[in-house]
């Protein structure tokens, strides 16, 4: 048990009232100047995540790491990346943030490792144990075992000119998946977990979690729009066999927060990971409502309704509502910056961001906050591929220079500076100073071009900024247990332009309404919603302290009414 002393502490489910705070280290900050973020940098920023409210950081891989893809591809889970400094860096900040009550949650990477990780090296090799320790297949050095795709395109299949064979990588062929149905190979993961967890973490965002088992046989996929072979590996044979077997091996401490990264998942597949009959996870990240406008891959999207996003988000809300619980993100460091995506990051981009961040903070589940989300950063530009970082946005340019109807950088850059993952990556914007105040060296990644108007030091500074609004509602969202536990209901959910519902816990009710246009729009209150005893608890603009019938909503106006606390 972490030392923590928090009024939550003894509710092992104190994630449900917490607001999550995600740090990509490499982007956060850099103390030493090497224009690589690092943990002593981000230990100099805490008293900043304080200020803000947030109850838990899940800090992105800072494991030692080839860097392929970005620390995803760890080479050794028990040691730090060099660049990102050292285990009692590492320890320095985790004592920084229990002093402040904030928890903090590790990254496992565990459906694959690194190529350079000591397991796959021995097990090219055919060495002991470890020659069964990762997806290993015969085969003619020109023809895959089968048609599975990578993520991040291309094969999911590599020969291995050492070992004559080929192994699966459903990620960058520098990360070879695990083979979790050899027991050995849970063992080292479930050590390496308890190891971590013996030095005080308070629990595990856990990458591709639904990915680690795979058809036993490894047939061919049905060929489609996306990613080959994914009816083949998501949410595999034995997946809720192995989480149960790891809960009951590492997990039993039920006030450790764990995360599943669950993509292709529905409700009814996330209930069997979260629900009370579940394999015993808190809460799983989701993709429908980030990947609900793909047409088939991320390149291609963008084509939305609001009527489909609510539609999206309130299947999910009233889903777990009676068994499981929800996370609730807009953006992260795999997708385009929420602002960019969801709102409008020109003349409206403090007002959308607030909106969305509206939104996040009063619907049922978990906020998680992207680093840079409070003060309304936006997507970037990539004038050229020399200044994208993402392996998967640069296997998507390779990928598509080889199409007769791509002529260049520029037939693509669109996708790219929409939905690559390098608009997440750009370093945090603490100032205008030079490279944001996020180095004094060179950074490994452009800054965005707008840091000298949006970045910290001005946002605070400016009581009507997007910081100050993301205080305010985390402040509320900590007073108002509606905000957290009331039931969600959705008003409209045909109306273009208004986001609008209720919550409700016993006699205490709220009602959210968010303009997601740039255009004013009328809000009649449908006849069934009581409006007595609201009164204004939170807007993006001047408003009226209690609601009429109907009213104006201004370009992306969001408020929120709430009854007065019983308790008051
Ligand atoms: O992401 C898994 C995943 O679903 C993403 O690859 C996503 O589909 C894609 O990036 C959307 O463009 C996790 C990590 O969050 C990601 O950063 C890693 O690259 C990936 O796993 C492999 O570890």
């Amino acid at each position: 048990m972490s030392s923590v002393e928090t009024k939550e502490a003894t509710d092992s489910q104190w994630w449900k009232e917490a607001v999550v705070y995600q740090i990509y280290p490499k982007s956060f900050n850099d103390a030493d100047g090497d224009g690589v973020g690092d943990l002593r940098g981000i230990e100099r920023r805490v008293d900043y995540l304080d200020e803000l409210g947030v109850d838990a950081v899940w800090l992105c891989p800072v494991y030692e790491s080839p860097q392929a893809d970005n620390g995803y591809d760890i080479s050794d889970y028990r040691s730090i990346h060099p660049a990102y400094g050292d285990m009692d860096d590492w320890r320095r900040l985790l004592d920084a943030l229990h002093e402040r009550d904030i928890r903090l949650v590790m990254d496992l990477v565990v459906n694959h490792t690194s190529k350079e990780h000591e397991w796959f090296q021995r097990s090219r090799r055919r060495d002991g144990e470890y020659e069964d320790y990762y997806i290993w297949r015969d085969g003619s050095p020109d023809e895959p075992p089968n048609n599975w795709e990578s993520c991040f395109g291309g094969p999911a299949w590599t020969y291995d000119d050492e070992r004559e064979q080929w192994y699966l990588h459903l990620f960058d062929e520098n990360q070879p998946d695990l083979n979790w149905r050899n027991p050995a190979v849970r063992d080292s993961v479930y050590e390496m977990m308890e190891w971590w967890l013996s030095q005080g973490i308070d629990g595990f965002r856990m990458d591709v979690i639904n990915l680690i088992s795979k058809a036993e046989d490894l047939p061919d996929g049905e060929p489609g729009a996306g990613q080959t072979g994914t009816e083949h590996f998501f949410n595999g044979p034995n997946i809720h066999e192995y989480l149960r077997e790891m809960r009951d091996r590492v997990l039993s401490d039920d006030s450790l927060l764990t995360i599943g990264e669950t993509p292709g998942v529905g409700v009814d597949d996330a209930k069997e990971y979260v629900g009370s009959d579940g394999s015993g996870l808190s809460m799983v990240f989701q993709f429908e409502h980030v990947t609900f406008d793909h047409d088939g891959h991320k390149w291609n999207a963008g084509n939305w309704s609001l009527a489909e996003f609510k539609e999206v988000l309130s299947k999910w809300q009233t889903g777990l509502e009676d068994d499981g619980w929800n996370s609730v993100y807009l953006n992260n460091h795999d997708q385009p910056r929420m602002v960019s995506r969801f709102g409008d990051d020109g003349d409206y981009r403090r007002e959308s961001a607030k909106l969305l961040g509206t939104l996040t903070h009063t619907l049922q589940g978990t906020p998680f906050i992207y680093q840079g989300e409070e003060i309304g950063m936006t997507n970037a530009s990539f004038a050229s591929p020399d200044d994208l970082r993402d392996v998967e946005s640069l296997n998507f340019i390779e990928e598509s220079l080889e199409r007769s109807d791509v002529q260049s950088y520029e037939d693509v850059r669109d996708a790219i500076e929409y939905v690559g993952r390098d608009n997440a990556r750009t370093p945090m914007q603490w100032s205008d100073d030079p490279n944001a105040g996020f180095t004094e060296g060179e950074p490994w990644i452009q800054c965005n071009s707008n840091y000298e108007t949006v970045n910290v030091e001005r946002a605070r500074a400016d009581e009507d900024s997007v910081l100050h609004y993301y205080r305010d509602l985390i402040e509320l969202r900590d007073e108002r247990d509606v905000l957290v536990y009331g039931e969600f209901e959705l008003l409209l959910p045909d109306h273009p332009a208004v986001f609008a519902y209720t919550r409700t816990l016993g006699d205490e009710r709220g009602l959210v309404v968010l303009n997601f246009e740039s255009e004013p729009v009328e809000f009649v209150v449908p006849a069934d919603v009581a409006l007595d005893g609201l009164e204004l608890a939170i807007a993006n603009a001047d408003a009226p302290t209690v609601p009429s019938d109907s009213f104006e909503l201004g370009p992306y106006e969001a408020r929120v009414y709430l009854t007065p606390t019983q308790h008051t």
